[in-house]
């Protein structure tokens, strides 16, 4: 492993759990850069923090969607924080309950001071849905800027996984304000994380807040 990588490795692995939140004005005021994961339920959030981490279980995973109800904050070498959101567009729970997530998403997208980043996490078998559009267009009436995480890319080929990450730029241009780049991301099979560490570890040096 390069000497880079090992010293990201060992940065991500001093991490720990900081609280769990209904309510966006309940999270403490903090001047740490922050990074959130937002995306469909079930799209492998939870899962992602893990691998960045390099832990089984800082962020609770599971096979059944709708695990994370909560948005859940973690530390990482008291550099960082990374925030694990619910998801967005389950059909199994109440429309009140989705109503509810979604305002708790929204609320904290718009009104978190310190997110510097938003990693917008799409299923690269799945692709792209209206929820996801809804959510750039929510970016959109921000001045936070987003990139898109193509996940579980270890379910398709080579050329599936191009495609799709071909089409979704071509839709992301239409939010060039905020749009930055496209990661393509396996969590279970380690692929693009150490792309991922790297892009937070570089944006966290140069955007102190
Ligand atoms: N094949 C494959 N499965 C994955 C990957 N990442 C996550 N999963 C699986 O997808 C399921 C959902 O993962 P989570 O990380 O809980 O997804 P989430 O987006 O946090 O889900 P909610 O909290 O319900 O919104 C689990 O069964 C994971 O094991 C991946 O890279 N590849
Ligand atoms: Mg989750």
């Amino acid at each position: 492993m390069p000497r880079e990588n090992k010293a990201l490795k060992i940065f991500f692995s001093k991490n720990n759990f900081i609280g769990s939140y209904i309510d966006v004005k309940k999270i403490l005021e903090n001047q740490l850069p922050e990074f959130c994961f937002v995306g469909r339920s079930n799209v492998g959030k939870s899962s992602i923090i893990n691998a960045i981490t390099n832990s089984k279980k800082l962020a609770k995973i599971s096979k059944t969607p709708g695990r994370t109800q909560s948005i859940n904050l973690f530390n990482i070498n008291n550099k960082i924080n990374l925030c694990d959101l619910p998801g967005y567009g389950y059909a199994k729970v109440s429309k009140i309950k989705r109503d509810s997530l979604s305002s708790l998403i929204e609320d904290y997208i718009i009104n978190r001071n310190n997110l510097i980043k938003i990693f917008v996490l799409i299923d690269c078998k799945i692709g792209i849905k209206n929820t996801d559009i809804d959510m750039f267009d929510k970016i959109g009436e921000t001045n936070k800027k987003f990139s898109i995480i193509l996940t579980k890319i270890d379910k398709c080929s080579i050329n599936f996984v191009k495609n799709q990450s071909n089409s979704l730029v071509s839709l992301a241009k239409n939010y060039k304000k905020n749009f930055v780049e496209i990661f393509n991301v396996s969590s279970i099979k380690n692929l693009g994380i150490i792309d991922i560490q790297k892009k937070i570890f570089n944006l966290s040096k140069n955007n102190e807040i």
